[in-house]
């Protein structure tokens, strides 16, 4: 079949499909896209051909094109769609060549450090080097064969380079395993030259044919099921606790019978909270630097971790500090070896939802005591302190997080990524939905919340989706919201202003830096950044880019203008203005950030002697 290679990747793209459990879904169900000179006639042809006639030559076939505001910004939207479709299903973006496809590099490590399948198909200067240098090419003296595009190597799972036409088929075939695998997705990288993209050839008729490919749930070796289930057994006080691969593999209902069945208690990392519902009997929320004070003094004391489809990031060890009973032993279900191995863990490799079912059985009915729900019900009631504390003159943040939460259906979804929003929602938000609570926190990059709630309202528009966003994700990038207009997505925006950063500000004074250069005001007499607020109106900004707004100045505005943005049909943006130093529950928890051992400042002296203390609980897991 001759086609260029522009139309044969689109071809090719509009014929995979992936399946688990016997349903068929579309593996790349669009592409994202802006246009440059790098893309606009090889892609772009591709595309709108494929718009006009049918990607596969059929009117159902199809490769809808959604024209991004920003290459960052439409990566985190494949992200996003990506997580809500647990990883079966994704979006392709194409980028012009230059600043179009280095501007896919953070959506790129995003998704690579979430293990979230994307699909990159970043532009490239001509393979015959005719018009080199091109506009927007960088010269390295040094070898031809480099372009800005080598910047995507370290953060994609596979990354390769379309010279010629004849390597299209292998690296197409390689790019849709790994995206596929649930062990080693992420962002996968076709870097397609701009001359290539035009070139014809006779392509096999073979490689568009329809196909599905199948997503494992690989089963565990026998023997690493008895080995952990003889730790488990012998343990007085184990904690279970679910990460994200619990959710991608759908095993809520295993993970709910392994509970019951037990009496373990389940804590949750970011990508794992609502695997089990917020008050399901074994739950004891977060766990971590952003975790309950019950789930964290579990931690502290447990002889076994059972860690579920998690990779352990330092939130979710507290930086190494959050296990403390001295013989500490580590099972791991995972999908992926290296994830399974962490602490020097009895490993089981598997899916998570056969993991579970495998070791269950292996346990021989072994239950453990469930006091822990006393401390639980304590805790629910401090939840609701904070969700209605009455903060003044200007309301708390976890308020807002209080109103949200108590605004949404079970099926509604927030998002979240960066700032101090996601500790306050690790601690407080009440999942009801294993796809209800969407906090990026393994890139935790600002300005994925309206982008990515763009990407999830496309993956699932049954579903209300509130993105919540701080005053400084929202600058560094609110441009999507154009995007969900003009393709007609409602959002919620819940956009929180604070007038600076509360997250690092906070941070920073705990570490004796004194808030500097963390708060969005004048430049004051002192040279720092301590004079009045800046005449800055970000509602005003949201309505300009096309969204309703709802400016709200209390609670009560809050809940109301929540109701009216969810009865609304277009995409509304609700304001509010919060205190940046309104108080939470603590965790009794930790993170490691390092205060300069020496100074000539007070305030980092006294911080250093906080840290060398809390240092001294760090320890390996053996
Ligand atoms: C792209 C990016 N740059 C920098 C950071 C470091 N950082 C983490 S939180 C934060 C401030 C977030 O401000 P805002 O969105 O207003 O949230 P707030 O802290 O006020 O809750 C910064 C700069 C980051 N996470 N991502
Ligand atoms: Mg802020």
């Amino acid at each position: 079949m001759k086609l260029t290679v522009g139309q044969a990747v689109v071809r090719f793209l509009a014929s995979q499909w992936t399946e688990r459990d016997g349903v068929e879904q579309r593996t790349i169900a669009g592409c994202f896209g802006i246009f440059g000179h790098g893309n606009v006639a090889g892609i772009g042809q591709a595309l709108l051909q494929a718009q006009r006639t049918g990607a596969a030559g059929t009117d159902t076939v199809d490769l809808p094109y959604h024209l991004a505001r920003n290459e960052q910004g439409m990566v985190h939207a494949a992200a996003g769609f990506a997580r809500m479709k647990n990883r079966l299903s994704t979006m392709a973006c194409t980028a012009s060549i230059g600043p179009g496809s280095t501007n896919m590099i953070t959506g790129a490590a995003l998704a690579t450090v979430n293990r979230l399948p994307v699909l990159l198909l970043p532009s490239d200067v001509f393979a015959t080097r005719a018009a080199s240098p091109v506009l927007q090419e960088l010269e390295d003296p040094r070898s031809y064969d480099i372009s800005v595009n080598d910047a995507f190597r370290p953060v994609s799972r596979f990354f390769d380079r379309i010279w010629r036409p004849e390597q299209l088929p292998s690296a197409l075939l390689a790019a849709l395993r790994v995206l596929t695998d649930p062990a080693e997705t992420g962002a996968v990288t076709l870097c397609l030259p701009q001359d290539v993209q035009a070139e014809a050839y006779d392509f096999p008729d073979a490689l568009f044919a329809k196909r599905v490919w199948h997503v494992a749930r690989p089963v565990a070796e026998p023997v690493a099921v008895q080995r952990a289930a003889e730790v488990i057994r012998n343990a007085e006080r184990p904690l279970l606790i679910a990460g994200g691969g619990v959710i991608y593999s759908e095993a809520s209902a295993e993970l709910d019978q392994f509970a019951r069945l037990t009496g373990i208690p389940v804590a949750d990392t970011q990508a794992g909270k609502g695997a089990l519902s917020w008050d399901h009997p074994n739950s004891v929320g977060g766990v971590g630097a952003t975790g309950t004070p019950v789930a964290n003094r579990l931690a502290r004391d447990a002889d076994v971790i059972i860690g579920v489809g998690t990779r352990y990031s330092d939130f979710t060890t507290a930086s190494r500090t959050a296990f403390r009973n001295p013989d500490v032993k580590f099972v791991n279900i995972n999908v992926t070896g290296f994830d399974a191995a962490k602490q020097s863990a009895f490993p089981i490799v598997a899916d998570a939802r056969a993991g579970l079912s495998e070791l269950l059985p292996a346990l021989d009915g072994k239950q453990f005591p469930t006091g822990y729900r006393v401390g639980v019900a304590e805790w629910q009631v401090a939840v609701d302190s904070a969700y209605h504390m009455g903060h003044s003159p200007l309301p708390a943040q976890a308020e807002v997080i209080g109103a949200v939460n108590e605004a949404c259906a079970a099926r509604d979804v927030v998002v979240q990524a960066a700032g101090s929003m996601p500790g306050d929602l690790q601690l407080l938000w009440r999942s009801n939905d294993p796809k209800q609570y969407h906090v990026e926190y393994g890139y935790s990059c600002m300005g994925f919340e309206i982008a990515g709630a763009l990407g999830i309202k496309m993956a699932d528009p049954s579903r209300e989706v509130y993105a919540l966003v701080g005053d400084g994700s929202y600058l560094m990038m609110s441009q999507e919201i154009v995007t969900a207009v003009s393709e007609g997505i409602k959002l919620i925006v819940v956009l929180v202003q604070n007038h600076g950063f509360a997250s690092i500000g906070a941070l920073s004074e705990s570490l004796g830096s004194q808030r500097f250069g963390t708060s969005y005001r004048y430049r004051g007499a002192t040279g720092d950044y301590d004079g009045g607020y800046l005449p800055v109106d970000l509602a005003a900004n949201a309505e300009s880019l096309g969204a309703s707004v709802i400016r709200c100045r209390t609670i009560a505005d809050l809940r109301d203008g929540l109701k009216r943005a969810r009865e609304a049909d277009r995409l509304t943006v609700v304001h509010i203005e919060t205190d940046p130093l309104s108080p939470v529950p603590s965790s009794e928890s930790w993170w490691d950030v390092p205060v300069p051992e020496i100074s000539d400042l007070s305030s980092t002296q006294a911080a250093r002697e906080v840290y060398d203390a809390a240092k001294r609980d760090q320890r390996h897991y053996l």
